[in-house]
């Protein structure tokens, strides 16, 4: 369905009513269908419904059990939660002409000057700090999509010429059969979400695919330092794609061998620790590591991938040098909260999966961290998790639903000494600060989703900065 196709729709579905389901509703309210049916998936109060403020079109069905869609529909706009290998999502499927995702349809309306930032970890960052770098070097940029703003809400807001620089998920781009941005970064693949796909090589493809329909003069930025990726890199510069490797299968520090003859590129100079990029053939020394505030080497990536991608989209490499030190950590991604009798806490709810709590452990070296682990199990494997504990943790505390597999994981590893096993967020937070010694950190960076205890991952680290400010209360009190 085209521009013009989508404005004149007879019958629309929204499957959903989160944040994105609002939005789509908003955008069909202002040119209606002489149809439109939403699927709210649970009972809405008057109080609680997202849409008493909308002039929805007059013949509009509110449903709430699945049993009730009805179609046909010419088209549906599925909400990303909806898992593509269930009984709902396939129905709609059915009954529909065609089902995008809302990213889709934002792109279908506003295709010009799409970034899509993609990976299991480091999207939002990376997302953010895109933008960050674009406005810095006076392109005007705006972020969309996982990390919170609906898609179709950016293109209506956006200037002219502005760039959306869309962080999707896999959910997301499942449902995206057209998208094709101007340009990409591609972090990392792992597994994650694969009940939602039904299988990892979906979850791999739901990731990828797109790019396979960008120009191919368009730029993709992408981890060279993970295999998985690396994989995907060769297919593409075989294809005769415009590939920016960052690193190398050697690590950070190494640049890439290049076969095309275009040695475009970025990787951390070891010899003089700074972000370095090189760009139709000129080499740019972008700005020191140890500069920035994100911290981590992963975060180094992260830098990477966006000052590559922005100056190949033209940005002033000495503005990007700027913005990457004067860019701030964001909230609950390996956010350091605060030093309370000598112990560094850092706030790193974000983490739902081992690989985000791998690298948050490896972003502090040289101190002693206590572990602060557990919320709703993803059953996803712990063997690297724990070999990545093994030499840097002194204490590790398990909680929640996910505490008992945990615990009982690095009790299977030799590792019980250093084992809590308690059963709320709070009898945690209190163990792996009584654990930590001066110079340690308390890392939350809990590998698990946080929905037995609270409603999201914000909830959590707020709760947990919380508590840091009541220790510091306390201590202030006892000095
Ligand atoms: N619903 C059902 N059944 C389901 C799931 C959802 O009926 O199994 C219905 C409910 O009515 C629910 C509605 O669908 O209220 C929409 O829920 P949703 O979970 O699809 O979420 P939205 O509120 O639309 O928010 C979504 C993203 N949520 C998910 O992908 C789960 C948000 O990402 C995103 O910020 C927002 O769109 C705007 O683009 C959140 C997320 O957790 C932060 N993302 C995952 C992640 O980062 O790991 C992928």
């Amino acid at each position: 369905m085209t521009f013009d196709e989508l404005r004149s729709v007879g019958s629309v579905c929204v499957l959903g009513l989160g944040v994105t389901g609002e939005a789509v509703c908003r955008l069909f309210a202002a040119w209606p269908p002489e149809h439109l049916t939403v699927y709210t998936g649970k009972a809405l109060s008057s109080s609680m419904n997202p849409l008493t403020d909308v002039n929805l079109p007059a013949d509009t069905h509110i449903i709430e059990r699945p049993e009730d869609l009805r179609g046909p529909f010419d088209l549906c706009v599925v909400s990303p939660g909806i898992p593509q290998t269930g009984e709902l999502y396939q129905r709609a499927r059915r009954i529909s002409g065609e089902l995008i995702s809302e990213p889709e349809l934002a792109w279908r309306l506003s295709s010009d000057h799409w970034i899509v930032v993609t990976g299991t970890n480091g999207k939002t960052t990376t997302t953010t700090l895109s933008a960050y770098l674009l406005n810095r070097a006076g392109i005007p940029a705006r972020v969309a999509g996982n990390i919170g703003i609906p898609c179709v809400d950016a293109v209506q807001q956006r200037a002219e010429g502005e760039y959306i620089v869309a962080e999707l998920s896999s959910f997301q781009l499942a449902s995206a059969p057209l998208l094709a941005p101007e340009a990409a970064i591609l972090l990392n693949i792992t597994p994650d979400h694969l009940s939602w796909h039904g299988g990892e090589e979906a979850y791999a493809r739901a990731k990828t695919s797109f790019i396979e329909r960008m120009a191919l003069s368009a730029p993709i930025a992408l981890d060279a330092t993970r295999p998985e990726i690396r994989v995907l890199s060769a297919v593409w510069r075989d294809a005769g794609r415009r590939v920016l490797p960052i690193g190398s299968s050697a690590g950070i520090t190494e640049r890439m061998v290049v076969h095309s003859g275009v040695p475009e590129a970025a990787w951390l100079d070891a010899a003089s620790d700074r972000l370095t990029l090189s760009l139709d053939g000129v080499t740019i020394s972008l700005s020191a590591a140890s500069d920035l505030q994100i911290r981590g080497e992963h975060n180094t990536v992260n830098a990477l991938a966006a000052a590559l991608i922005v100056c190949a989209l033209g940005a002033s490499p000495a503005l990007v040098g700027e913005g990457l030190t004067s860019f701030e950590p964001l909230e609950h991604r390996t956010e350091p909260v605060s030093v309370v009798a000598g112990v560094l806490y850092v706030n790193d709810s974000k983490a739902t999966n081992p690989e985000a709590t791998i690298k948050a452990l490896a972003a502090f070296p040289d101190r002693p961290v206590v572990a602060m682990l557990g919320g709703r199990d993803k059953l996803t494997p712990l063997d690297e998790l724990i070999a990545a504990t093994r030499d840097t943790c002194r204490a590790l505390v398990c909680y929640g639903e996910a505490g008992p597999r945990f615990s009982a994981a690095f009790d299977e590893a030799g590792l019980s000494s250093i084992t809590h096993l308690v059963s709320s967020f709070d009898e945690a937070f209190a163990t792996a600060a009584n654990q930590a010694q001066t110079g340690d950190v308390v890392l939350l960076s809990p590998a698990c989703s946080s929905y037995d205890e609270f409603d999201d991952y914000q909830q959590r680290g707020t709760c947990f900065k919380a508590l840091v400010a009541a220790r510091a209360g306390v201590a202030d009190h006892d000095d």
